[in-house]
């Protein structure tokens, strides 16, 4: 969705629940750093040409004696606290705090794996249940290591083509991480970003408004590959994530070999 501000900043369409709020921020801060560019710019034009030789042959030792530079200042202290106490910390707290995550019931969970030079993305099945990993499983043919003798792993859809299906106007809760290098995980629609670190499992969410399909990037320069390292976030109804996912189970109920 474009919108004034997305026009203004020249940024890519918002797609995201929380990201009109993330724009706005963003504006104001943009506001606030430009009123005190001009500003700040003008008075220093101004007092080259006040206190130019010409007019002011001697050096005034005593310097400025009205107060108004330092009113400014605290006015500029105050309008930075607002933004950061009235506007950036509850956003936070609304979109990205660990204590504010959405249920997982009422989620769609995915784990995303990032590796140099793809993303895997990985989902618990019909079952809603992650099956056991383990090093130890590690293959080729099951590059996360999923343990083929437990129940629960039976029906975990893997996909290895740098795809993401979630459904639109649900929260999505992508935990994060990585095969080997970090990476970073992310999708300018939906105005989040997240480090992808071996050895971690970083949770992040969204809530897709927007059917469409997006390019996942890397944004962590990872290697040789890394400007191919894209993906594609496909933001579908719920009928046909509903589909995506039964066509995958199908596969995923036969039996699988991980050898
Ligand atoms: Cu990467």
């Amino acid at each position: 969705m474009e919108t004034l501000v997305t026009k203004l900043l020249h940024l890519p369409p918002v797609a995201s629940a929380h990201g009109t709020d993330l724009d706005n921020l963003m504006l104001y801060v943009h506001v606030l750093m430009g009123v005190l560019f001009v500003g700040w710019s003008v008075f220093f034009g101004y007092a080259i040409w006040r206190f130019r030789k010409s007019r002011s042959p001697k050096a005034d030792h005593a310097g400025v004696r009205s107060h108004v530079s330092s009113y400014l200042e605290v006015a500029v202290a105050v309008i930075e606290a607002v933004l950061l106490v009235g506007f950036a910390v509850p956003l936070w707290a609304r979109s990205a705090s660990a204590t504010n995550f959405p249920a997982e019931a009422d989620a769609t969970v995915v784990r995303v794996i990032g590796r140099q030079f793809n993303w895997m993305a990985r989902y618990a099945g019909p079952d809603g249940v992650f099956g056991l990993a383990d090093a130890k499983h590690l293959s080729g043919a099951n590059p996360l290591g999923i343990d083929p003798d437990d129940a629960n792993a039976k029906d975990d859809i893997v996909t290895e083509n740098s795809e993401i299906y979630v459904p639109v106007g649900k929260p999505v809760i992508a935990h994060i991480s990585s095969l080997d290098v970090i990476h970073s995980f992310a999708v300018r629609q939906m105005r989040i970003t997240q480090d992808a670190i071996p050895g971690l499992s970083i949770p992040v969410w969204f809530t897709p408004t927007q059917v469409g399909v997006y390019q996942i990037t890397c944004a962590q320069l990872c290697g040789n590959g890394h400007s191919n390292m894209r993906g594609l976030l496909r933001v579908v109804t719920q009928p046909e994530y509903d589909a995506w996912l039964r066509s995958k189970s199908k596969t995923a109920a036969e039996p699988v070999s991980y050898d």
